[in-house]
C-alpha cells in the first residue's frame, strides 16, 4: 500500500517509522516546558532525525487527559517558527499534532506534509477539505469524548469493534470530502477516552485494524497505561515503553509515535531483525 503526503509517497509495509515527539507547549506530560524556544525545539527534532525518527510530530497543543484548549492564535505562535525551522534544516517528514484547520493550514504552507488529528470524533469537514486540496498526509485517530472529561466518561461495549466501526464511518466521511485514502494513516488512540482494559485490549488486537488497508500509527510512548500497569512514574516508563513499541511493531504498527527515538529506533531494530530472519528462515 501507498502513503501518499504532499510530494511524498511511502511504499508499505517497510520497516517500522519511528515519528519523534516534538511538543512546544508549556504544559506537556513529559516533556513539557522544556522546548518553548522555538530554536530549542528544533534542535531537539535534528537530534531526533539523526537518531532515525523519519517523521517529527510538532505539536503545540497538549491532548492528554485534562489538557487546557488553546487559541489558535497561540497554537500558531508555537508551532509555525518550528516547523518553519525544521523544514528549512531537516529531510524528515514533518506532522503538525493539531485540531485546527486554521493552524494546519499554515503549517502546511511552512512545510509540514501530515495533519495528525486527534479530533476526528468532531466535526471534521474543513479540515478534510484542507488535506483533499493540499494531498497532505492525514492520521485519523480515535478518540470518545474531549481531552478536558474523555478519562472520567470512557465506556464501551466492545472496544475493538467500535473503533474499528468509528475508522470505517469516518473513512466514507473523508473520502466523500475528497480525500484519497492513499493519505490516510489510522491510530487507535490510545489513552483518549479509554481506561485500562481497552487500551490492552486495543493493543493486544491491533493487527486486527490490518484489514482496513491503511499503515497503523501506535502511540504509548509514557501514556498512563504503563504507570498503571508498573507503579512507575512519567519519568521511570521508558521500559515499558519500548517494550509496548515492540510489541505494537509486531502487532503491525507501521509507525511509533515516541518520546525516545535513539532508544526505540534500537529496539525497533532487533524486532524488524527477527521478523525478516523468520521470514528467510524455512521453518516459516
Ligand atoms: C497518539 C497521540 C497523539 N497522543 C497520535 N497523536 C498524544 N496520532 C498526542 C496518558 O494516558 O497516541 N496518537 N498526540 C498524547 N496524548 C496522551 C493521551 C498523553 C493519554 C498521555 C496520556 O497518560
Amino acid at each position: 500500500m501507498i502513503l501518499s503526503a504532499c510530494h511524498h509517497r511511502l511504499e508499505f509495509p517497510r520497516r517500522p517509522m519511528v515519528m519523534g515527539i516534538l511538543n512546544v507547549t508549556p504544559d506537556s506530560f513529559f516533556d513539557g516546558g522544556r522546548f518553548t524556544l522555538a530554536e530549542q525545539a528544533v534542535e531537539h527534532g535534528l537530534r531526533m532525525e539523526d537518531a532515525g525518527a523519519e517523521v517529527i510530530d510538532v505539536g503545540g497543543e497538549s491532548t492528554r487527559p485534562g489538557a487546557a484548549p488553546v487559541s489558535e492564535a497561540e497554537e500558531c505562535r508555537r508551532v509555525l517558527p518550528v516547523i518553519a525551522g525544521l523544514s528549512a534544516r531537516s529531510r524528515t517528514l514533518i506532522s503538525v499534532d493539531t485540531r485546527k484547520p486554521g493552524v494546519a493550514r499554515r503549517a502546511i504552507d511552512m512545510g509540514a506534509c501530515i495533519v495528525n488529528d486527534v479530533g476526528a470524533a468532531g466535526e471534521r469537514s474543513d479540515l478534510w477539505r484542507l488535506v483533499a486540496e493540499t494531498g497532505a498526509g492525514y492520521v485519523l485517530m480515535h478518540m470518545q469524548g474531549i481531552p478536558e472529561t474523555m478519562q472520567q466518561t470512557a465506556c464501551y461495549e466492545e472496544v475493538v469493534g467500535e473503533v474499528k466501526r468509528f475508522f470505517e464511518a469516518r473513512l466514507e466521511g473523508i473520502r466523500a470530502a475528497g480525500v484519497r485514502l492513499e493519505q490516510v494513516l489510522l491510530d487507535v488512540g490510545i489513552g483518549f477516552g479509554k481506561r485500562l482494559e481497552h487500551n490492552l485490549q486495543l493493543l493486544a488486537c491491533l493487527g486486527e485494524f490490518k484489514i482496513l488497508g491503511r499503515p497503523l500509527v501506535a502511540g504509548l510512548s509514557r501514556k498512563s497505561m504503563i504507570g498503571d500497569l508498573t507503579g512507575a512514574a512519567v519519568a521511570d516508563r521508558l521500559p515499558g515503553s519500548l517494550a509496548g513499541a515492540c510489541w505494537a511493531a509486531l502487532e503491525g504498527a507501521d509507525v511509533l509515535r515516541v518520546h525516545d527515538v535513539p532508544e526505540t529506533v534500537q529496539a525497533l531494530r532487533i524486532v524488524d531483525s527477527l521478523s525478516q530472519a523468520r521470514r528467510a528462515s524455512s521453518r516459516g
